[in-house]
């Protein structure tokens, strides 16, 4: 533990870890589990092309997420895709700045502009005001994010929607698990889109889902997530390779059949924090509102500089230096990056832009022992109570 500013690893002192602290750890259960799975897939010879076990857990995912049709693609990229390409969008979508990167990339990769809203102050969601403003008669979708385990204006959303009769989708990558006023996340809007990569709290290794009550939607997903084949030797539309594997689903559903165990032990840690959190100021734990029963999986924070007394880069130095690799998702904002920032020179998003600046992402999920949370707490009131002399001497640095 340190006792002066000296002991940082910034400054030459011993590291906290002696080995990187990773802003997540993928959870895993029972590895007996997903062997019998491989197993019998191994038996079978059938690996792929919609094998029993995709099927299985396309079933089990229906009924947990309550809803009529579950596609599984190979991520969760694939599965926007398709989404955008089987609803014939074209000319504007408009979707958040503060969002992974993967959406824009979908829609600009087939010609459509990303046109980015900014997100509400507040709630981190769309503001639903601006997207109003944005809507143009080339605008042919919206799309939303749910963001950390929490969900976004749902209401509004699809109230402008329906009133610009413009398809609502969701990017739900984050949001697996959570529910929206007691209906769990995955029937919403048009469609939902699920990522379940290895950093996702229910994942299958790499992969991702489409989730939607439109049967016609559902059967046409299928098809063009396997070349437009609708049988043997028909192919009905275009298509493109974006399956996922039986060894993928194997890890769905060994991960699905702990995944309460998983949110408790998100839930844990995510209490954790909030205690340590709220013994200094300047750090504000994000919590979803009463309506949303969240996942837990993202530990995200608000640095306000001027009651930490640390700048959020600062602090992540700092950190970093001690092996604990925090993020700060997802800066600069996808408006921001380079492919984006030349055709978004003259937008203006506040929010995001502000913060883009002062987020950060800790270590959390349920694979990070308690004690480890303990000792970045026992770390981030140290920074607390000594943060203007540790500013003077990175400054001294610079
Ligand atoms: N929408 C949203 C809101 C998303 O966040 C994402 C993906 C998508 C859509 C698209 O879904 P996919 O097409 O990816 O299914 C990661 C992931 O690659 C990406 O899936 C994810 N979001 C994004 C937010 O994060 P990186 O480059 O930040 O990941 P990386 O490799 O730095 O890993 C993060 C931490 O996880 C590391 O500290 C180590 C740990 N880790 C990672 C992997 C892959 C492990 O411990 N084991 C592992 O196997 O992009």
């Amino acid at each position: 533990m340190k006792q002066d500013i000296g002991d940082l690893a910034l400054f030459g002192g011993g590291k906290l870890f002696p080995d990187p602290l990773h802003v997540t750890r993928p959870t895993v259960g029972s590895k007996d589990i997903f062997l019998d799975h491989v197993n019998a897939a191994w038996d079978r010879l059938w690996f792929t092309n919609d094998g029993p076990l995709v099927r299985e857990l396309e079933s089990q995912l229906e009924r947990e997420l309550q809803v009529d049709h579950c596609v599984l693609t190979s991520n969760g990229t694939s599965a926007m895709s398709l989404v955008i390409q089987a609803l014939g969008l074209k000319g504007e979508v408009i979707l958040p700045s503060f969002t992974f990167v993967s959406t824009a990339h979908a829609l600009q990769m087939i010609g459509i502009k990303p046109v980015f809203a900014d997100i509400d102050a507040t709630t981190w969601s769309l503001d639903v005001d601006h997207c109003r403003a944005l809507i143009t008669p080339e605008t042919s979708a919206i799309i939303a994010t749910h963001l950390f385990g929490d969900t976004a204006d749902i209401e509004a959303l699809e109230a402008l929607c329906r009133s610009e009769n413009i398809p609502l989708l969701f990017d739900s990558a984050h949001a697996f698990g959570c529910t929206h006023h007691g209906k769990p996340v995955g029937g919403f809007g048009v469609a939902e889109i699920f990522s379940f990569h290895a950093t996702k709290t229910f994942h299958t290794f790499e992969g991702g889902a489409a989730t939607t009550n439109d049967e016609q939607l559902a059967a046409r997903l299928r098809k063009m997530r396997n070349f437009g084949f609708s049988d043997f030797d028909h192919i009905d539309t275009i298509g493109t390779n974006a399956k996922l594997s039986e060894i993928h689903a194997a890890m769905g559903l060994t991960n699905l059949a702990v995944f309460d165990d998983t949110l408790i032990a998100n839930a844990q840690s995510h209490d954790h924090y909030a205690k340590i959190l709220a013994t200094f100021t300047g750090l504000t734990l994000r919590t979803p509102p009463e309506h949303v029963a969240s996942n837990h999986h993202y530990v995200v924070a608000e640095v306000d500089h001027d009651t930490f007394g640390l700048s959020r880069d600062n602090l992540l130095q700092i950190l970093h230096a001690e092996n604990i690799l925090a993020r700060r998702y997802f800066y600069p904002g996808t408006h921001r990056c380079a492919p984006y920032a030349e055709s978004n020179a003259d937008a203006h998003l506040p929010v995001t832009e502000n913060l883009a600046d002062r987020i950060i992402q800790f270590p959390g999920g349920a694979s990070i022992p308690q004690e480890d949370i303990t000792k970045i707490g026992w770390l981030l009131a140290f920074l607390a109570a000594n943060a203007n002399e540790i500013t003077a001497r990175m400054n001294r640095l610079a």
